[in-house]
């Protein structure tokens, strides 16, 4: 399988995160890359090729431009205020009762475009993040171009960033940038499939009013884990967008791979329903038993089956590289789900 991977990815490498009442090392690292190319490497899985360079034209197709605009001086922004500093996090949020005016101020304006402080922004957030983009831009031409399938290593994730905000360790939306390339380019339907342990709000609120894209999502339900505030059976989506939005929450500690597997069976029947040109995944791999900040119990060879059922959907698809945080496990994990699609 296509692999597409660029370098540049690991100039977002902030050092700490705020988790649990402490600052800790920063899960989502520059290593999780390196563990899947070895991976692939090892597996002998197919070409691994490096991006084209987009403009910033495809992104403000799904992200506001003042949005935009704001990530690409942030960081310049940041370091005038705080010279000392190796990472720029907001404190302060606009919340209920409060005003959305954006302030003049660094600080202000972080708080203002972010969800939450799981997304600092560091001196090389910005090429990073085009990087990732660039990424999932360039499988998905591939697979419009022909390609049956290609598997984007993109990093930062990007299925919690939202129009205007970044969250849960993302800033552009890879997936949903993506799969609306794939509509500019004359596709008329994108399934967008999201086996990501965490709910993908950001992108389900990308397309939350549309029918051309239909997004469905298996994920720890918003009751008993981030993000919190979105992911919840009952959000099926508004205006025309009625109807094509599936959440499907699973408890924590409890789900294996047969409620998992169930409830997967669910997202394929509506995916095969709605007929899409091409399918999308956000490929998350913090599903998987070990996974340091999650609680569902999926193992390697269960990743092969994930695989297997994907494929059956017969459908052109791109792999969008999310979370997964366990290391050791991360490439095995990430080559059973391509090698179970392609068996
Ligand atoms: N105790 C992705 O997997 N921290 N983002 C949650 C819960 C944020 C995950 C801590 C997790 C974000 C792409
Ligand atoms: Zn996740």
């Amino acid at each position: 399988m296509l692999t597409i991977y660029s370098e540049q990815q690991k100039l977002h490498n902030p050092a700490r995160e705020f988790l649990g009442g402490d600052l800790v090392p920063y899960l989502e690292s520059p290593k999780r890359m390196d563990y899947v190319l070895e991976a692939l490497q090892r597996n002998n899985t197919g070409r691994i090729e490096r991006p084209e360079g987009f403009s910033t034209e495809p992104i403000a197709r799904v992200h506001r431009p003042d949005y935009i605009a704001f990530l690409e001086t942030a960081w310049e922004r940041w370091h005038q205020t705080y010279p000392e500093a190796d990472q720029a996090s907001p404190y302060c949020f606009p919340h209920r009762g409060l005003r959305h005016v954006i302030p003049e101020q660094i600080e202000g304006a972080l708080g203002y475009y972010s969800m939450d402080l799981t997304a600092p922004v560091v001196e090389g957030t910005w090429k990073a993040i085009r990087a990732s983009v660039d990424c999932a831009l360039t499988a998905a031409k591939r697979v419009r171009e022909g390609e049956p399938v290609a598997f984007a290593l993109c990093r930062p994730p990007g299925h919690h960033a939202s129009v205007d905000l970044m969250a849960g360790y993302c800033f552009f939306n890879n997936a949903a940038v993506a799969a609306q390339a794939l509509l500019d380019k004359g596709a008329d339907k994108v399934a967008i499939l999201d086996v990501d342990y965490h709910h993908g709000h950001g992108t389900q609120s990308i397309f939350y009013s549309r029918n051309d894209v239909l997004f469905a999502s298996l994920h720890a339900d918003p009751r008993q884990d981030y993000p919190h505030y979105l992911g919840h059976e009952d959000e099926t989506g508004e205006g025309d967008g009625q109807g094509f939005n599936l959440n499907l929450p699973l408890a924590l500690h409890v789900t294996g791979w047969a409620e998992y597997r169930r409830a997967l069976e669910v997202a394929l029947g509506r995916i095969d329903e709605f007929q899409p040109d091409y399918l999308v995944v956000s490929l998350g791999m913090d599903t998987y038993e070990r996974d340091p900040i999650s609680f569902f119990s999926i193992k390697t060879p269960d990743f092969v089956e994930l695989g297997h059922c994907l494929a059956a959907l017969k459908t052109p698809t791109l792999f969008v590289f999310e979370g997964g945080y366990e290391l050791e496990a991360l490439g095995n994990n990430t080559v059973s789900v391509l090698e179970g699609f392609s068996s």
